[in-house]
C-alpha cells in the first residue's frame, strides 16, 4: 500500500535550537535563554532579596549555545531552499513566543517579531512548503516566568490568548496548521520549560528554583495549560474558519512495553502510559479531565479545581489533529525506577531490540514501537495524526570530501517510515512525517551542537566556535528520493 496521495513530507525544528539573535529586533529571553539544555537543574536565574524575585544571571562558565543558535534568524531564506531541496512539501518551526511579545504582558506587539515571521511563512508557501507552525516549543517569555510563576498564575491565559490572537490574525491564511504546546506533557518531569511553571512566590530554596518547584504549582499549570489550549481552538477557528489547530505530545511513552506479563507490570506500564501521555491527550482530544487524577492529586497533597465553565470549555473545543514526536519505546517494570530525558521514558533494557544510536545517547531504536503507537492512538481519539518528530542524533564529522556518510540514520529513518506505512494499511489516519532536526540545530536536551540530527551539517560547535558553513549529508539525497515518490522509494 501506498502513503495517501497530499501526504506531509518534510522536516520540523524550533526557533530557540536554530533561529539565535536571542536579543535581535526587541526580543526578550525565554526560560530555555537561560538553560544550557532543558533536562539541566541549574537556570541562569538568582534570587535578589531585596526584590524578592529571581532575575537572569548567567553562567560566565557556560557556553549558551541558543543564544546563537545556527543563525536561521539570519539564514532562513537559504536553509528552507535547502529543505526544498529535498522534495519538503511541508516544514515545522516555532514562533519565538518573545519576538511578538518581548515580555509577554506587552498591549502591543512588537512589529519586527511579527515582520519576520510573515516573511518566513511567506517564503515557505512560494517554494510549495505548507507551514506547521508550533505557537510554545518551550518558549514561554522569561519574564512571566520570573514575574508570575509562568503557567501556574491564571493570568498567563490572558497573556497568552493575546499573543495566539495576534498571530492567527497575522498569519490568517498564510498558516493552516497550528501545533499548540509543544511535548506539554513533559510537565511533570521538567516543569520550567515544557509548562513554563516556577514557584516564586516564598519558595523553599531560592538557590533551587527548580528543586523548589511545589507540586501545586506544576498541577496549577496543568489545569491552566488545559483550558488556555482549548482558548487557542475556539480563537483559531473564530479568526479564520480553515485553519486547524493540533496538540503536540511526546508519544514515545505510548510505547512503554510491560517487561513480563506480570498484571503488577502490566498495570504499572498503563499508569506510565497515563501519566506520560494521556493526561494531556484525553483532554485535548476528548475533552475530559481523566479520573485517576484525583488519585494523583490527593497523593501529591494537590487541590486542582476546575469551574464547570472551564470543563464545557475544554468538552467543547477539542484539537483538529493530534501530532506528536516518537523517538523510542521503553520498557516498565515494577522493580525499575523509571527515568526520562528528550526522547521519552527511560525504563529497562529491552532483549528483543537490536539497534542503538551509537553512543554516547545510545537511545534503543524500536521502528515497529510507530506504528504501535500510532495504532494506540488513532483507537483511542480517532484524529488526524501527524508525526512531526522523529530522528537520530548522532556525533558526526564531516569526512576529507566534505561530507558525511550517515547511513545509520539513513537506516533509522527506512525502517520507520516502513512502519508507518503499515500502520496506514492498519487503518490510522497519519497525515505526514516531519523529521526532527533536518538541519543540525541545538539539541533540547543537552543544549550541544554535538548531538547533531540534521541531512544538513552546520559547521559549529560545542565551544561556540564554528563558521556556520552548511553542507549536505549523504542522507540529503537519500531524503529527497523519499519525499520525491511520496515514500514509494523505501517500499520498492
Ligand atoms: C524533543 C524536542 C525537540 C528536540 C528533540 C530531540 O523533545 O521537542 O526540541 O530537540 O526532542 O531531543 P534532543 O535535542 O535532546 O536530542
Amino acid at each position: 500500500m501506498s502513503f495517501p496521495k497530499g501526504f506531509l513530507w518534510g522536516g520540523a525544528i524550533a526557533a530557540n535550537q536554530y533561529e539565535g539573535a536571542w536579543l535581535e529586533d526587541g526580543k526578550q529571553p525565554n526560560v530555555t535563554d537561560v538553560l544550557v539544555g532543558i533536562m539541566s537543574k541549574e537556570p541562569g536565574i538568582k534570587w535578589n532579596a531585596d526584590t524578592k524575585k529571581y532575575e537572569m544571571c548567567l553562567d560566565p562558565d557556560k557556553v549558551y549555545l541558543s543564544h546563537d543558535a545556527v543563525d536561521g534568524y539570519h539564514r532562513y531564506r537559504e536553509d528552507l531552499k535547502l529543505m526544498k531541496g529535498m522534495g519538503f512539501n511541508s516544514f515545522r518551526t516555532s514562533i519565538a513566543w518573545g519576538r511578538i511579545f518581548p515580555n509577554g504582558n506587552e498591549e502591543e506587539p512588537n512589529e519586527a517579531g511579527l515582520a519576520f515571521y510573515e516573511d518566513m511563512f511567506r517564503c515557505m508557501r512560494e517554494l510549495d512548503m505548507e507551514p506547521v507552525i508550533t505557537l510554545s516549543h518551550y518558549e514561554t517569555p522569561l519574564y512571566l516566568v520570573t514575574e508570575y510563576g509562568g503557567w501556574s498564575n491564571p493570568k498567563l491565559i490572558e497573556f497568552w490568548k493575546r499573543y495566539v490572537s495576534t498571530v492567527f490574525k497575522r498569519y490568517k491564511g498564510l498558516v493552516k496548521l497550528w501545533l499548540t504546546f509543544n511535548e506539554v506533557n513533559n510537565m511533570l518531569r521538567v516543569p520550567l520549560v515544557a509548562g513554563g511553571v516556577l514557584t516564586v512566590d516564598n519558595p523553599a530554596d531560592p538557590s533551587d528554583p527548580i528543586g523548589s518547584t511545589t507540586k501545586q504549582d506544576i498541577w496549577n499549570g496543568y489545569h491552566n495549560i488545559l483550558v488556555a489550549n482549548a482558548w487557542t481552538v475556539k480563537l483559531g477557528h473564530e479568526i479564520d474558519p480553515d485553519c486547524q489547530v493540533g496538540c503536540m505530545l511526546t508519544s514515545s511513552s505510548v510505547a512503554t512495553y510491560p517487561y513480563t506479563c506480570d498484571p503488577k507490570n502490566v498495570f504499572g506500564a498503563l499508569e506510565s502510559q497515563r501519566m506520560a501521555n494521556f493526561y494531556f491527550g484525553d483532554p485535548f482530544c476528548l475533552g475530559i479531565v481523566p479520573t485517576y487524577l484525583k488519585k494523583v492529586w490527593k497523593k501529591d497533597g494537590v487541590t486542582v479545581n476546575f469551574t464547570d465553565e472551564e470543563l464545557a470549555m475544554i468538552k467543547e473545543y477539542t484539537v483538529d489533529f493530534f501530532s506528536f514526536s516518537y523517538y523510542r519505546s521503553s520498557v516498565y517494570d515494577l522493580e525499575y525506577a523509571m527515568k526520562t530525558d528528550t526522547g521519552g521514558l527511560v525504563g529497562k533494557e529491552n532483549p528483543y531490540l537490536k539497534d542503538k544510536a551509537p553512543k554516547p545517547w545510545g537511545w534503543p531504536v524500536d521502528p515497529e514501537g510507530i506504528r504501535y503507537t500510532l495504532n494506540v492512538l488513532y483507537d483511542r481519539y480517532h484524529l488526524p495524526l501527524y508525526i512531526v518528530e522523529n530522528g537520530v542524533g548522532l556525533d558526526e564529522n564531516l569526512n576529507e570530501n566534505g561530507t558525511i556518510e550517515d547511513d545509520f540514520r539513513i537506516h533509522y529513518i527506512e525502517e520507520h517510515v516502513k512502519n508507518v506505512n503499515l500502520a496506514i494499511e492498519d487503518g490510522v489516519d497519519c497525515r505526514g512525517y516531519l523529521y526532527w532536526g533536518p538541519i543540525d540545530v541545538v539539541s533540547a536536551g543537552t543544549g550541544e551542537m554535538k548531538k547533531r540530527y540534521g541531512f544538513v551539517y552546520v559547521d559549529r560547535f560545542n565551544d561556540g566556535h564554528g563558521t556556520l558553513e552548511r553542507a549536505k549529508k549523504k542522507s540529503y539525497d537519500w531524503y529527497k528520493e523519499l519525499c520525491e515518490s511520496n515514500g514509494e522509494s523505501v517500499l520498492k
